[in-house]
């Protein structure tokens, strides 16, 4: 019976590697808008230990990192794309917002100049990819001295029918709700069971 056990096992694993590559193909792009020094870098560093390595593209100003997520038990590749620089509205290149699937739109609650930026992004993702939904994110919650209220932040959400997500990027706090969140949005109106 002893030199069975291997085989079994072995067979288990074929199989769960097939149903593995199966749904391996499930990829959405998110993008990361706001402006500099707001935690764009930060939210994705804190879901980097369960990332696997991404592509670091200094030509084009870019990190986009893969993050696996399961999305009621089929696995997604999220892949982030996160301007690697200090980049203002209308000077970011198309294809960054090509084909992106859902956007997180990043202010800093303690800098209430990030967070009149806020109308900027929005119209400048409306204006490269009208179909892409965003999720309205106020990042740093942890520092005590804040600028922006969060009744203030919901409304600007509101009038867009956005969500709104406080986080911290330093803490961890929501983050990974924040995510879950958006591979939601942006699986939606695919073939993906969530
Ligand atoms: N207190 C606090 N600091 C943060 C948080 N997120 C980012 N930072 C800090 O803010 C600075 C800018 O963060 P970074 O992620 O590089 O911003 P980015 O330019 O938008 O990518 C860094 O010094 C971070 O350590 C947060 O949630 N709380
Ligand atoms: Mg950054």
């Amino acid at each position: 019976m002893v030199p069975l056990i291997p085989k079994y096992v072995y067979l288990f694993k074929g199989i769960k590697g097939v149903s593995v590559l199966a749904i391996d193909n499930v990829a959405t792009k998110l993008i990361l808008i706001g402006d500099g020094r707001v935690g764009k870098t930060s939210l994705c560093s804190h879901l980097r230990t369960k990332s696997i390595p991404g592509k670091y593209n200094l030509t084009v100003g870019l990190n986009i990192e893969v993050h696996e997520t399961l999305m009621t038990g089929t696995a997604v590749k999220l892949v982030l794309w996160d301007l690697a620089g200090q980049q203002r509205f209308g000077c970011i290149r198309s294809d960054f917002y090509m084909g992106a699937r859902v956007a997180l739109i990043v202010f800093d609650v303690q800098n209430r100049g990030s967070f009149f930026d806020v109308k900027h992004w929005i119209r400048e993702l409306k204006r490269h990819s009208p179909n892409t939904p965003f999720i309205l994110v106020g990042n740093k919650k942890d520092l005590l001295k804040r600028e922006v209220s969060t009744e203030e932040a919901k409304r600007v959400a509101e009038e867009y029918s956005a969500f709104y997500f406080e986080t911290s990027a330093l803490q961890g706090e929501n983050v990974e709700e924040l995510f879950q969140m958006a591979t939601r949005l942006a699986l939606q109106g695919t073939a993906v069971a969530y």
